[in-house]
């Protein structure tokens, strides 16, 4: 039975369209920094975010770590939402490559809020005794606030909050290209207040490999440094820099399917017995659904969904997260509403 793939929307294939520009895509050796494509997604991703410069990494992991690790001094501490993948899901990387603490606040649906960043600042005081803060990070979309999107207002305020205290400002923005088109607010907007930004070509974009860095001169200088210390200097690059121009081109419009197929989602599994949606919650290409009405745990609808052909994941116990792509159908959602409906009747 062939799976329809909900677990992320970084399980795309390349399209025959990518891949033939990945084949014809002209090379050299991006550690010499002759690779033409590379320097061709770089500058466009630079021109389209409206900074300075770019630098092209193999992940997003790797774009957060070298942001942080340029932006602070071990000892230092960073600004993030408990939910973010900065703090979840990296590997304690802010700890063991930049050697900084992290302030974890705790921000509905993942959206931090100015008023809570001003109150976690700290810095020089009475008897140094606090790590000082230097940098607030954000997540746009939030991806475990269910794929959330920022208000420019709060974007903006929270930079108002940055600069008064003379810190550093940084977007994961792994989907900021969701964010972008369902917010109908142009990249290099959203852009604008951060001092760096990270996006990913292989989620929604339908990359298989690369994110992209975006900053100032000088900025992305300083994580061209850190990314060779990392490891991810890349030879002959431009084969994957070729898939990532292809994406600029080709994938960025079509996201507003992958939010509509995401919301008829929710709406069919709204009235299937067993599971709850929040509809307001779905903003962008995720959607999360509370099983605990079925009288099953999140694992046991995962086997029961894999068992009809379709793959999610478990969140937590009683939650679980789908994601819609660049290969999948407006069938597929049909037919995973059928397979949530029997996994229900079957509990
Ligand atoms: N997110 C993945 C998992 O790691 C959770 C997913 O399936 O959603 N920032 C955000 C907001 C992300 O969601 C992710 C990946 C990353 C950074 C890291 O990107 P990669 O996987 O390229 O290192």
């Amino acid at each position: 039975m062939p799976t329809i793939d909900l677990r992320s929307d970084t399980v795309t294939q390349p399209t025959e369209g990518m891949r033939e520009a990945m084949m014809s895509a002209e090379l050299g050796d991006d550690v010499f920094g002759d690779d033409p494509t590379v320097l061709a997604l770089q500058d466009r991703a630079a021109e389209l975010f409206g900074k300075e410069a770019a630098l092209f990494v193999p992940s997003g992991t790797m774009g957060n770590q070298v942001c942080i690790r340029s932006h602070t001094e071990p000892g230092d501490e960073i600004v993030a939402s408990g939910v973010s993948h900065i703090y979840l899901y990296e590997g304690g990387g802010y700890a063991a490559l930049a050697g900084v603490s992290i302030n974890c606040l705790q921000a509905e649906r993942g959206l931090l809020q100015p008023e809570q960043i001003e109150a976690s600042i700290r810095g020089p005081g009475s008897l140094s005794h606090c790590p000082y803060t230097k940098l607030v990070c954000l997540e746009n979309t939030a991806n475990r606030g269910g794929g959330a999107v920022y208000s420019m207002d709060s974007i903006h305020a929270i930079a108002d909050v940055v600069r008064e205290h003379e810190l550093k400002y940084h977007l994961d923005g792994a989907r900021v290209f969701n964010a972008s088109v369902a917010s109908g607010v142009p990249v290099a907007e959203i852009a604008s207040p951060f001092d760096s930004l990270t996006f990913c070509l292989s989620k929604g974009l339908g990359c298989p490999v690369g994110s992209v860095v975006v900053g100032s001169g000088a900025f992305i200088d300083r994580c061209h440094r850190f990314r060779k210390m990392l490891g991810g200097g890349m030879r002959q690059a431009g084969i994957l820099a070729g898939a990532g121009l292809y994406a600029l081109e080709n994938h960025v419009d079509r996201l507003a399917d992958d939010h509509r197929r995401a919301r008829t989602l929710g709406e069919l599994l709204g009235v299937t017995e067993g599971f709850s949606i929040d509809m307001s919650s779905i903003e962008t290409n995720m959607v999360y659904v509370d099983v605990s009405a079925s009288g099953l745990s999140s694992a046991e609808v995962v086997d029961g969904l894999a068992n009809e052909g379709v793959a999610v994941t478990a969140v937590d116990a009683t939650s679980i997260r789908a994601v819609t792509h660049l290969q999948i159908t407006d069938e597929d959602i049909q037919l995973t509403a059928g397979a949530f409906a029997k996994v229900s009747s079957m509990a």
